[in-house]
């Protein structure tokens, strides 16, 4: 009787902002402050304080706390907000149609490996689908997703884990069947809350941010020459590859 060894990776699930492509200081931030000025507004997010901003994951909710925190009522921040939000994504979705946005390096080999290995390869992001969606197309091709769930397909943002759950469902998978790569403290433990196994790949927003309960963490996905281990096995430094995944995948989370 031949017993079919079931390889531990089945798929590896990433985030996008910030894991897939640097969309947030000179995408998502840009957006936002083309949105305040269109409105007549003064606020302008610089890179620093856009960085704090980032503790709220999804957009609309951030524009509304900061709304509120300059003195507009809870009612009247929700509202401008969700007019603000739908604005802003206008303007990010023609952003990303002109090419600005690029995928951060190593992310595209990463996934051409993973198809050729047969790993479902699948995203779970709180961004909106209306940017989302042609934002992998541009720079991966939708068709190299599996399953794509963003932040309109679920009620609860990260660190909730509502949207990798989902995405375990699309995929008709358990937590320990996949991998998920992530760029920041919300997203980690949105991940690791599912039950996944999780690599952090930080970036400028997130260096210094918690990444407990990552198996691993990382400057960059691949480099020329190798990338930064912030943590875990030093093996890693030759870069996120599928085999490198496949070990993790064994790790005891
Ligand atoms: C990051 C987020 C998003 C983006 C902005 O999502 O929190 O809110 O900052 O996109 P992730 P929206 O890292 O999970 O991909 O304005 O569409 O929310
Ligand atoms: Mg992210």
């Amino acid at each position: 009787m031949s017993i079919e060894r079931v390889d531990p990776l089945q798929a590896v699930i990433f985030d996008v902002d910030g894991t897939l492509a640097d969309t947030e200081r000179d995408g998502h931030r840009v957006a936002f402050n083309a949105a305040f000025e269109a409105a007549g507004l003064s606020y302008r997010w610089s890179v620093e304080e856009y960085g704090a901003l980032l503790a709220t994951t999804g957009g609309r909710r951030r524009i509304e706390r900061y709304l509120q925190s300059h003195g507009h009522s809870p009612t009247e921040a929700a509202e401008l907000a969700a007019t603000l939000h739908a604005d802003k994504t206008r303007r990010f979705v023609a952003l990303v149609r002109t090419g600005a946005m690029q995928e951060r390096p190593g992310t595209a080999e990463l996934i051409n490996a993973l198809r050729a290995e047969r790993v479902a390869v699948a995203v779970a992001t709180t961004g909106t689908s209306d940017w989302v969606l042609p934002l992998l197309d541009i720079l991966f091709g939708i068709d190299a997703f599996d399953v794509v769930v963003t932040g309109s397909d679920v009620t609860d943002l990260k660190p909730d884990p509502a949207v990798y759950l989902e995405t375990l469902v699309r995929l008709d998978l358990t937590a320990v069947e996949a991998v998920a790569v992530e760029d920041s403290a919300n997203g980690v433990q949105a991940a690791v809350s599912a039950g996944l196994r999780c690599v952090a790949v930080v970036n400028g927003y997130t260096r210094d941010q918690d990444m407990s309960g990552a198996v691993a963490v990382l400057d960059d996905l691949a480099r020329p020459g190798g990338v930064s281990v912030l943590r875990g096995d030093p093996q890693l430094a030759d870069g996120l590859t599928v085999a490198a995944l496949r070990r993790l995948a064994r790790v005891v989370a």
